[in-house]
């Protein structure tokens, strides 16, 4: 009998073993060896016997053109990068679950909506948007927020922002916003930060920006934490219930640790400290299993009340303040799984507002109505080809089928000869489904079409008014302060000019600020306002420190120690900031840690001169007497009390860390207490201390 070959052995085998991975083959010639590694090969799977050395004429020789073991992996190696996202492209990504907790079924037919306790797999990813894929993590600027949810009926990307307005009303406008915020084309900076002329020039020029940068210029664009950041879908989308009846819908993402952000010298200064800081921090509560949380929000409203707003639901420079139409929790959003590859995954993935389930639709904002269109254009040059809807992380988890075919790196092996629709020659090729399909909201529309800006869009300065004015004062300060500092950064003084000018219609306290921070007299003058400014009344939920928990929870505690440091006394500490959620992180002059007063050695978990108090929420330093006079006569030393100082940070000091303190030249207030007092100093770490600041900066 002639024996079979290998490739009629697969024909003649049944449907189960057919379909198994043919990577599976010769397994028993790939067998990991002795010490348990797989051995390495190239991409055709030969094995390589050396990777050290390429193939040469002879040991001293030219290598030769010969050798395709050097050449593939050069090749490859060559072609490793693909384009940056032209915006948003420095992300930090994790895989996690959305939970519903209540059912909007009376709105929607979405499942993800409807079916109380079912988890939906997801991917979230969060970035910065002007800098490059590898600038800081820290930058003013807005933080993307994007979810892609894996439900089972396709794939729902809620592709938001961590600020609920946007710039522009249309997305017309929007090459030229984010040719404005990059570096300037002809000198090549200033990278990953819209402190520069070219940015407020189109600002000045662009009223409707106002509302967006009263918030670009609050701290909520140098967040503390990732995990500490709101979410918001920013349009209006529309809920469609199995009768087609539809309901406006605002999305909302709150984090459970509350928001924090850090203060701008803090931020600044972070940049330079640890510039994955955003990153790491995820990366480490994940790792730790501390899965940051977030809830799912909505603010439902219909027609009717949308008609009776003071402003247009369809302008994405328009929030609907809490207070007018209250947010509703559904659901939950769970971070527990780092990706396993940053290139398979965070950076391959692609977002697509349109990317709906049936149950949800658009609405005819015009800002996202152009977002439409742009994400699959830009991916299709992004990730080269049509198929990257199957790389693993883009795929739908639910099974999906079509007559698409062919194109660059197709991976899937299409059966049959039918590669059309309707077809009767193949009973299995996927057809539509009416009853279960996509259905769009039935929208009457009716007018003339021109290119028109609509007259409901003419208000510019109400919500601008509104946000800042609902600010505390320490925030009204951080805000003008950052005006101040922005525009420093402006060589035109008529665009500074400008910008004052547009601040008269915000608040007149806060134009006068913004100019007398900048020397600027005699105040310019207020533009004409295409539409007079609505009073409203303030919506503390637009604070930042409204929104703040007082809480350890998710937060990082550093203890700087010496040799000679009581080890009692930082147990005591650690016991008591871990107690309340709180990571502690040991910091000393040298990485092998301390010899405490008792011998013992204190590993420690970063070095004084690399692990500065940027990198904590608060600090204990603990010193000997003999430990204290070393570290005063180092720089590094003095900043990591005067920084958290100045960052408005609790300190819990002994006598050694006091004897630093005074070095320092400070002087201790309300949020510096004693080391022994463990609870005290936990109690305190759970919040900045903002009434400190006006003893350590002048803000405007
Ligand atoms: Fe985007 N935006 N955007 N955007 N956007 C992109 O798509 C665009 C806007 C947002 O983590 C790009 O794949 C236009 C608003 C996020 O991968 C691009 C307009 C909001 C991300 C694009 C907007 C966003 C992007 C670049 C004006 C908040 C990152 C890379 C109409 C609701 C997603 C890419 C990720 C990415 C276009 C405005 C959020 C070029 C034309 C408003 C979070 O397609």
């Amino acid at each position: 009998m002639a024996k079979k070959s290998p490739s009629a052995a697969n024909v003649a085998a049944p449907k189960a073993a057919a379909a198994k991975d043919r990577r599976g083959q010769g397994d028993e010639l790939h067998q990991t060896a002795g010490d348990g590694h797989v051995p390495l090969t190239t991409n055709q799977g030969l094995v390589v016997g050396d990777n050290q050395n390429s193939l040469k004429a002879h040991a001293r020789g030219p290598t030769l053109l010969e050798d395709f073991i050097l050449r593939e992996k050069i090749t490859h190696f060559d072609h490793e990068r693909i384009p940056e996202r032209i915006v948003h492209a420095r992300g930090s990504a994790a895989h996690g679950f959305f939970e519903l907790t209540a059912s909007l079924a009376e709105y929607t037919t979405a499942r993800v909506l409807t079916e109380v306790g079912e988890r939906t797999p997801l991917f979230t990813r969060f970035s910065t948007v002007a800098g490059g894929s590898g600038s800081v993590d820290t930058p003013r600027d807005v933080r993307g927020f994007a979810v892609k949810l894996y439900t089972k009926e396709g794939n729902w990307d809620l592709v938001g922002n961590n600020i609920p307005v946007f710039f522009i009303q249309d997305a017309i406008k929007f090459p030229d916003l984010i040719h404005a915020v990059k570096m300037e084309p002809d000198r090549g900076f200033p990278q990953a930060a819209s402190a520069h002329d070219t940015f407020w020039d189109f600002i000045s020029l662009t009223p409707e920006s106002m509302h967006m940068i009263q918030w670009a210029m609050s701290d909520r664009t140098i967040p503390r934490s990732l995990r500490m950041m709101e979410g918001f879908g920013i349009h209006t989308f529309r809920l469609l219930n199995a009768k087609g009846k539809s309901t406006f819908v605002k999305f909302h993402w709150r984090p459970k640790l509350g928001l924090q952000s850090t203060v701008w010298d803090e931020a600044v200064k972070l940049a330079g400290a640890d510039p994955d800081f955003h990153r790491r921090d995820l990366f480490e509560a994940i790792q730790a299993g501390n899965f940051p949380e977030w809830e799912l929000g909505v603010q439902l409203f219909t027609e009717a009340q949308a008609a009776k707003f003071p402003f247009d639901h369809l302008d994405s420079t328009k929030l609907i303040p809490e207070e007018l139409i209250p947010l509703k929790i559904v659901g939950r959003m769970v971070l527990d799984r780092w990706p396993d590859n940053f290139f398979a995954e965070t950076e391959q993935v692609a977002f697509c507002p349109s990317h709906l389930v049936p149950g949800i639709d658009f609405s005819n904002d015009p800002l996202l109505q152009g977002r439409l269109f742009s994400y699959l254009d830009t991916q299709l040059s992004r990730l080269g080809s049509p198929n990257f809807h199957q790389l693993p992380i883009n795929a739908p988890k639910c099974p999906f089928a079509n007559q698409q075919r062919d194109g660059h790196m197709q991976t899937q092996v299409p059966k049959g000869r039918v590669a059309y629709e309707p077809s009767s020659l193949q009973a299995d090729s996927p057809r539509e489904d009416p009853a279960r399909g996509f259905r769009s909201a039935a929208v009457h529309e009716e007018g003339t079409r021109e290119r028109v800006r609509a007259e409901t869009f003419a208000d510019h300065y109400s919500q601008a008014r509104l946000f800042f004015t609902s600010q505390t004062a320490f925030e009204q300060a951080h805000i003008a302060s950052a005006f101040v500092f922005e525009l420093s950064k402006v060589d035109a003084v008529h665009v500074r000019e400008a910008i004052v000018g547009h601040l008269l219609h915000v608040d007149e306290d806060l134009a006068k600020r913004v100019a007398a921070g900048l020397a600027m007299s005699p105040l310019p003058k207020a533009p004409k306002a295409a539409a007079p400014v609505v009073p409203m009344k303030p919506s503390p939920a637009l604070q930042i420190i409204g929104k703040m928990k007082a809480t350890l929870q998710g937060r990082v505690v550093g203890i700087l120690v010496n040799d000679g440091s009581d080890g009692a006394a930082v147990a005591k500490l650690r016991k008591a900031v871990e107690a309340a959620g709180a990571t502690v992180k040991i910091v000393a002059p040298k990485v092998g840690g301390a010899k405490l007063a008792g011998g013992q050695l204190l590993v420690a978990d970063g070095q004084l001169a690399g692990t500065p108090s940027i990198n904590f929420d608060a600090v204990a330093v603990l010193l000997s007497t003999e430990g204290a006079a070393a570290l005063t006569k180092e720089a590094a030393a003095i900043d990591f009390v005067r920084d958290a100082f100045g960052h408005l940070k609790a300190l819990a000091l002994d006598d050694g860390g006091r004897a630093l303190f005074a070095k320092a030249g400070l002087e201790a207030d309300a949020g510096v207490v004693k080391a022994s007092d463990a609870e005290a100093f936990a109690k305190l770490a759970a919040t900045r201390q903002f009434a400190r600041e006006a003893k350590v900066r002048t803000l405007a």
